[in-house]
């Protein structure tokens, strides 16, 4: 098997892309053939801390495991959570490889078919994968932006993937005001992992919540983040939230004392199973 699945990855690769290094396909005797005739879907990365590396017992389950990614020349398997490279270089061009789904769609290798994954892209409006929209007790609004935001010496200068990222913008309102987004459609039984990227840059950040809520329980916190991070996107890489039909998903940011404190995020995702 891992002889076949092998020279079929080279084959359909092609030796302009990775002749030099397909040592990288060693877990490829796990693909089965029926499967790696519909790997056809292209992925862009910009850095490599996007990459998913070594392997764990659930990679059998996930997509992220039976996908390969061609990058700069170099290819190799992706399997697990966790990234293989760990330098940031920026500019890193990859193709990724996997089943292919519909959009806001990844394929679940445990039910053979092609499940919902919710994305916050923020790249249109309305934007069909997100689950996330304005809550009603909002003091101040999460706003879509491209570029810098308004003020000097806070917030990010462009969004982490694509064009637009969702902000808070601290020259108006006062302390301790919240921008909340809340989830917008129901969900299973189960815990789900939610992933994303976060700025929080300035010298008068104040906080950046994720909670739960079930009906008009007590809300239940399950990770914050208070203080100035540096002038970078960080990477939230896996927030474990037990779901039902009754519970939503709370993202809040709370303003802080001065117009130095533009909050931010991108790319928030939200997996339909628990965080590896
Ligand atoms: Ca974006």
């Amino acid at each position: 098997m891992f002889c076949r699945v092998l020279i079929f990855l080279t084959l359909w690769v092609g030796t302009t892309f990775c002749a030099r290094s397909c040592v990288k396909f060693e877990f490829a005797q796990e693909l089965p053939p029926s499967e790696s005739i519909q790997v056809i879907f292209n992925y862009s990365a910009v850095s490599r801390t996007e990459l998913f590396g070594v392997c764990v017992p659930r990679c059998m389950k996930d997509i992220r495991c039976n996908a390969f990614d061609i990058c700069n020349g170099e290819c190799r398997t992706i399997r697990g959570w966790l990234p293989i490279y760990t330098d940031s270089g920026s500019g890193d061009l990859c193709e990724r490889h996997q089943i292919k789904c519909q959009d806001g769609y990844f394929f679940d290798r445990q039910n053979e078919s092609c499940i919902q994954h919710d994305i916050c892209n923020f790249e249109s409006v309305p934007e069909s994968t997100c689950f996330l929209s304005a809550g009603p007790s909002s003091n101040i609004a999460w706003t879509r932006k491209s570029g810098s935001t308004p003020s000097s010496s806070t917030g990010p200068t462009a969004a982490h993937r694509g064009l637009y990222y969702k902000f808070i913008e601290t020259s108006s309102g006062a302390f301790g005001d919240k921008a909340i987004l809340e989830s917008s459609r129901a969900f299973q039984v189960k815990t789900y992992c939610l992933t994303m990227y976060y700025h929080m840059y300035g010298a008068t950040i104040n906080t950046l919540t994720i909670r739960t809520q079930k009906g008009n329980s007590a809300a239940i916190d399950h990770w914050t983040l208070s203080g100035n991070q540096g002038d970078v996107w960080h990477h939230l890489s896996g927030v474990n939230l037990p779901l039902d039909s009754q519970t939503k998903i709370i993202v809040e940011a709370t303003k802080g004392s001065s117009i130095t404190g533009d909050i931010a995020i991108d790319y928030v995702e939200l997996w339909p199973f628990a965080c590896p």
